[in-house]
């Protein structure tokens, strides 16, 4: 813009006219602006956007009011002396749900007081324990870091067993009457054993174990903690296998440092670490499990600071620093990702008596909710900067599978109160069979791939827990349904285990297709692998918990008898290249999952349902239990909600 000296304008008015100062001014102010607002779009490693932005860049933008908050904490007050399912819980209100109201007469000025004594209460409490050095460590953390996450941990562990409708009774439980089926629960269990003690002979304190070189693999996935170790606490302890469960829980007590700064991904720390520590605390009662998970919790909180409050992909634990994973288009959050906190967030503000952790994940359920949805399906790719899909890419295995299982999870881990979990499972499902559930010429069900409106005629691996996740849903949907959604889950996994008994090895690969005359099988080389990855036998599990077929049962076995021959060597279990090859290359891998779900699932599968009957539990996306929620008449004090606001 060229601005024209006037005759008679004096120099203080640098020769303009008003309305060219206005103008002028208008176009100073846009320009800051946009440089300001073109900050955001920077990634989080640019120094200049950590200078201007730092921690109070994004305050997450909250989509979800206390209302949300409430409505999804709701429980169903019963009398702990009925059994669960028999009392209605709808109608009526919970003790947490009283203490709620009484919140929304609290003032802001009340809030900010409530934070601080909440911060004194916590060092107080953590001051009264006895201790070990690593928890003092983590807990100076927790006083010094926080952000008002945790307050007062009045959970009553009694109580809470009280509710459970099978208790866990130690060693026998959940033992076969039928020898056969005994024998074959003998044999999972002496593969656990197996697993666990090479582990610990040649990895301890890694994150996994490299069965081959016999060393330990890190990786930048899951921070420094030994995953393995946190991922098996839980299946250690109900196979019985109490000294192996001994040396975990003292491992975590004294070297489990959650002080280290590692980078690692939300998703993974959060259904592992996060995952395996609530339910080891909620299936032994040991605070310790209690204490760890609440300084981990803590420590994940400033991923959701975002503008949107959806969390980026990965997450520097020491600094509070994220950022998106390079490989996601245009700096997006993965929908398998952030929609994969919801059950363990909860759990986190049932043990804190702190709301924030519901609270972030509402806020992902309403921005969810709130936006359009292509044909009604939730693509895998969502900018957490504008709250906008990214990509049309729509898949129920990987990017997308966990974010659906979590949805029906959540409605049944709330006792079947969250009404809003529920519609959004249902309504996801009907956009999946009307859109991406297909039948091959041979006649098998499975779920394609969606690109934009293009289907991709492949299922993956991942993709294989649906049978699991359409059957524990079958009974809730609408009841002209029911008998649809046992037949799709059956065919799914019908289809998945012919993706394993059409392979040379009897597993199945990391992908397979239907189409150029595929059925079922991988056509690509890189599809061919096994990783010892459980969703097909996790699925048999839900299937035979459900039907009580027998052919689940066999099923399984045949998986064992597979892993034996093929993945088991001299110090572990391998992952194999190819999974049609006679002749099996191993990858030198002993995932930690194969530990927290492959052998669990097999376990549940040759035990009686009364072993974690999935009317007390629900089993989170790597296998870890958490309990169905109930009230069992805790003393709540008003949750601390910090964040109301509209997108
Ligand atoms: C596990 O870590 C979890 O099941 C996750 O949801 C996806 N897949 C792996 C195992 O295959």
């Amino acid at each position: 813009m060229v601005f024209r000296k006037l005759p008679g304008v004096s120099a203080s008015g640098m020769g303009l006219r008003l309305s060219q100062k206005f103008v002028f001014l208008l176009f100073l102010s846009g320009l800051v602006t946009l440089c300001f607002g073109a900050l955001f779009f920077l990634p989080d490693s640019v120094r200049l956007k950590r200078i201007f932005l730092s921690k109070t860049e994004s305050q997450p933008v909250t989509v979800g009011s206390e209302n949300d908050v409430r409505e999804h904490l709701k429980k169903g007050a019963k009398d702990p002396e009925h059994l669960r399912g028999i009392t209605s819980a709808k109608g009526e209100t919970s003790t947490k749900l009283k203490a709620l109201s009484r919140k929304s007469s609290v003032t802001n000025e009340a809030k900010t007081d409530k934070k601080v004594a909440g911060g004194e209460a916590l060092e107080d409490m953590m001051l009264s324990r006895s201790k070990t050095d690593s928890a003092s460590k983590d807990e100076k953390v927790t006083s010094s870091s926080n952000q008002g996450a945790n307050t007062d941990t009045s959970f009553d562990y009694n109580k809470f067993q009280k509710c459970l409708l099978k208790p866990h009774l130690g060693i026998e439980h959940g033992k076969p009457s039928d020898p056969q089926t005994l024998q074959r629960r003998e044999k999972v269990k002496e593969m656990m054993k197996f697993a666990w003690d090479n582990y610990k002979s040649f990895a301890w304190g890694r994150n996994e174990l490299r069965p081959l070189t016999r060393n330990g693999h890190i990786g930048n996935m899951f921070g420094e903690w030994g995953a393995s170790i946190v991922d098996s606490l839980d299946t250690l302890y109900i196979m019985g296998l109490m000294d192996e469960y001994n040396d975990a829980k003292e491992w975590v007590e004294t070297s489990l440092d959650l002080n280290s700064n590692g980078e690692a991904s939300l998703f993974e720390v959060n259904i592992r670490y996060v995952g395996g520590l609530l339910s080891a605390y909620y299936l032994t009662g040991e605070e310790m499990f209690k204490r760890k998970v609440m300084v981990l919790g803590e420590k994940l909180l400033p991923a959701f600071n975002t503008p949107t409050g959806i969390p980026r992909g990965v997450i520097n634990l020491g600094s509070g620093t994220s950022w998106s994973w390079g490989w996601a288009s245009a700096g997006s959050s993965i929908l398998a990702e952030f929609g994969t906190l919801h059950l363990e967030f909860v759990h986190l503000s049932e043990l804190s008596n702190n709301g924030i952790y519901t609270e972030k994940v509402m806020n992902i359920r309403k921005l969810l909710n709130k936006i359009e949805k292509p044909h009604g399906l939730y693509p895998n790719f969502l900018s957490p900067v504008s709250g906008n899909w990214v990509q049309h890419h729509v898949s129920i295995g990987g990017l997308g599978d966990s974010f659906y299982e979590y949805l029906i999870k959540s409605y049944l881990m709330s006792d079947k109160t969250d009404e809003e979990a529920k519609k959004m499972y249902y309504s996801a499902l009907e956009a999946i069979e009307a859109n991406l559930v297909q039948k091959s010429p041979g006649g098998l069900t499975y779920m394609a791939e969606w690109r934009g409106g293009i289907l991709d005629h492949k299922m993956g691996h991942l993709a294989c827990f649906s049978g699991g996740m359409v059957v524990i849903g079958a009974d809730d949907g609408a009841p002209e349904k029911r008998q649809h959604y046992l037949d799709l889950a059956a065919e799914i996994t019908h289809t998945c285990h012919e993706s394993y008994s059409r392979s040379a090895t009897k597993l199945g690969p990391e992908a397979f297709r239907f189409d150029g005359g595929a059925e079922a099988t991988a056509t690509r080389l890189s599809d061919r692998y096994y990783i010892l990855r459980p969703e097909v036998i996790e699925s048999y599990m839900y299937m035979w918990r459900l039907t009580h077929d027998p052919k689940y049962r066999e099923w399984g076995w045949e998986a064992v008898e597979a892993l034996e021959q093929h993945c088991r060597v001299e110090a572990g279990f391998s992952g194999i290249r190819d999974v049609y090859a006679q002749t099996v290359s191993h990858d030198n891998m002993q995932q930690s999952f194969f530990l927290s779900e492959t052998l669990k699932y097999l376990y549940l599968l040759f035990s009686d349902d009364d072993l974690l009957p999935l009317e007390d539990w629900v089993f989170n996306t790597e296998a870890h239990p958490l309990p169905v929620s109930c009230d069992f008449n805790t003393t709540v004090s008003p949750v601390t909600v910090t964040q109301v606001s509209v997108l």
